[in-house]
């Protein structure tokens, strides 16, 4: 079953997404999420003009020989752009295989190892009485799990918390904004948030919390401790990650969970945090770490250390993205929980999809292949807009991560 086409399709229905379609001279196409928040072109450049010549005339069916192709075959290994791209190839072999299977991608990859997909809403406000509604209508959604971000009192904004009151999206113009950062403010005021939460809803809701990659690991360490009476679920992304080892400091000294991993791009990011057991949850994606083949294989390596998947969600994660994860999560061992942050309606339109929430759950649904398309049609009446992610600094003028 021979590729003969490969188009990159660039659409900004609210935000921007990159989709590559794959299509076979028998007819069956596929689909993969191709958007890196913020470096979208870079992405269309690498696809378009490398690796898209070198599809054409191959066997859509070989999926693992495609993927080792594209990784070994560019010299060039890993990196946020390349394992984009490869990631997808891969997914959208994947939805060929289903459809010519005429199977659901889970029950390629083992079959459903569980009901439904738990998964996690993001609760965000600037002050704790907004906060406190916003938890609330998660969980008369349904929502078993919800991630607190809330202002900084001293700060005049904060990653998390969103301007619109639905849907959060941090690229938020065309050239970088800046944002203000304190980490004593910040130290200071979160455990009294957590406080006023776990008292007000009770023990069985689970609470978890994105650090944003924004503390060194002895301040990390400082915040699980102060966070263990309220009985988190994770504490995510406490450090910048690059050092894996500097995990070991924050394990050290603290039993708050700890989960890592959205800018993970390959296994070689976070081996030393799962085989030394620094880590519970892994968050990589499939869009942004070489796509299901990959990222099963990161998914299979924790499983063995008692690490669990906790795979990021956020809307620059297409509908596409959205669908393969689930696929993935419904069908692996140590399945640990989804993030799922609801698209616009203008998304949900130039990508209908089969997947569907429900009491708290999201279930992958049983289309051939992912069960999610992209209207060509309505992509093109959404143009590209260039949005960049905000760059961070401390008072003092420091540029700190973000
Ligand atoms: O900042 O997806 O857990 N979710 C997150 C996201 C990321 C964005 C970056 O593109 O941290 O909100
Ligand atoms: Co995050």
């Amino acid at each position: 079953m021979r590729i003969i086409d490969a188009r990159v399709i660039v659409s900004c229905p609210g935000r921007n997404f990159v989709t590559l379609k794959i299509e076979t001279e028998s007819g069956v196409y596929g689909v993969g999420d191709a958007t890196l928040n913020g470096r979208e072109m870079a992405v269309v450049s690498y696809l378009t003009e490398h690796v898209v010549p070198q599809l054409i005339g191959r066997d859509a069916s070989r999926i693992s020989d495609l993927w080792e192709y594209l990784y070994k075959g560019a010299y060039w290994r890993r990196g946020p752009v390349t394992m984009t791209a490869i990631a997808a190839v891969d997914t959208a072999l994947w939805d060929i295989k289903g459809k010519v299977a005429g199977l659901p991608v889970y029950q390629l990859l083992g079959g459903r190892a569980r009901d439904g997909v738990t998964v996690y809403g993001h609760a965000n406000a600037a002050g704790f009485d907004g906060l406190l509604s916003e938890i609330s209508g998660y969980a008369d959604l349904g929502y078993r799990a919800v991630r607190i971000q809330t202002g900084i009192p001293g700060l005049s904004s904060t990653y998390g918390v969103s301007k619109d009151r639905m849907f959060y999206e941090p690229a938020d113009a065309a050239l970088p904004t800046e944002n203000v950062w304190s980490t004593a403010r910040y130290l200071n005021h979160i455990p009294t948030v957590f406080q006023q939460v776990r008292a007000e809803f009770g023990p069985d809701l689970k609470l978890l919390h994105d650090v944003h990659h924004r503390l060194t690991p002895i301040e990390a360490a400082r915040l699980g401790k102060s966070l263990e009476p309220y009985d988190l679920t994770w504490m995510e992304d406490p450090v910048p990650a690059e050092l894996q080892e500097g995990f070991r400091l924050i394990r050290q000294h603290t039993t708050t969970p700890i989960a890592v991993g959205e800018v993970f791009n390959t296994i070689w990011d976070c081996q030393q945090l799962i085989t030394e057991q620094l880590i519970d949850y892994i968050r990589a994606t499939v869009v942004h770490a070489g796509g299901i083949t990959h990222l099963r294989r990161i998914f299979d390596l924790a499983a063995l250390y008692h690490v669990r998947s906790g795979s990021h969600g956020a809307t620059d994660l297409s509908p596409v993205c959205m669908a393969a994860a689930l696929h993935v999560d419904v069908s692996i061992p140590n399945f640990g929980l989804q993030e799922y942050m609801r698209h616009t309606p203008e998304t949900d339109e130039v990508f209908p999809h089969a997947y569907h929430f429900e009491d708290g759950y999201l279930f992958p649904g049983e289309e051939p292949g992912l069960g999610v398309d992209i209207d060509e049609e309505k992509a093109a009446r959404y143009p590209y807009r260039p949005a960049s992610l905000p760059v961070n600094r401390l008072e003092d003028g420091t540029v700190h991560s973000w």
